[in-house]
């Protein structure tokens, strides 16, 4: 991922908005990339202009370490470098090549953690489903281990040590105009688009992270 440094810059789609028809809607892309992202991103260099001790930290060293920042900045930096990173990494896992598969490694690891790809998308959509407002769930390696996990707001796995793999933003923004309050069908639907390519080099990625 580039830009990983102030003053970010909102990176454009790999895709066009309407590359994930009929899963993903082309508004719902556009605005949420264009305008939800573009605030986040906007705000962090907001918050980054008036801290500039905080600008030459990279932007997951700066989720990493958001507990030990000034207590006045710590909210802000949590909740805005979250909104980039998570955004970011929502959209760099999503593919227009249809249906996939979870390949090789990952494959292996999720057969061996869960059992079979079936059962893991049903316990990722049932965490999905139980985010209580608004949030993510995740797919993340802690300490070598496979675990889904949820986390609330913008808040990110990286700054509970554990390295994300997969994630689905279950925002309303993320599914509104689509699926109305409908969030299990968007799971469905977000499940068929998911770049599992990526999602591999994030595995051997988080493998050798050893966190
Ligand atoms: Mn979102």
């Amino acid at each position: 991922m580039n830009n990983e440094y102030f003053p970010f810059i909102n990176l454009p789609l790999a895709y066009a908005y309407d590359a994930l028809e009929p899963y993903i809607d082309a508004r719902t892309m556009e605005l949420h990339h264009d305008r939800h992202l573009k605030t986040y991103v906007d705000k962090l260099n907001q918050v980054l202009n008036e801290c500039p001790k905080l600008q030459k930290i990279s932007l997951t060293q700066l989720i990493r370490n958001a507990g030990k920042l000034p207590r006045e900045v710590r909210e802000e930096v949590r909740n805005n470098a979250g909104g980039v990173y998570n955004h970011r990494f929502y959209f760099y896992n999503l593919s227009a090549e249809g249906r996939q598969e979870p390949q090789a490694n990952l494959a292996e690891a999720i057969n061996r953690c869960f059992g079979s790809t079936e059962i893991f998308c049903g316990e990722l959509k049932n965490a999905a489903t139980s985010v209580f407002g608004s949030g993510y769930a995740w797919l993340v390696l802690e300490r070598g281990k496979l675990k889904i996990m949820t986390t609330p707001n913008q808040n990110c796995p990286l700054e509970q040590g554990c390295c994300p793999i997969l994630n689905v933003d279950v925002w309303e923004h993320a599914y509104y105009l689509k699926h109305y309050n409908l969030r299990a069908d968007y799971f469905d639907d977000w499940f068929c688009v998911i770049n599992w390519r990526q999602a591999e080099e994030n595995y051997l990625r988080a493998l050798n992270c050893n966190i």
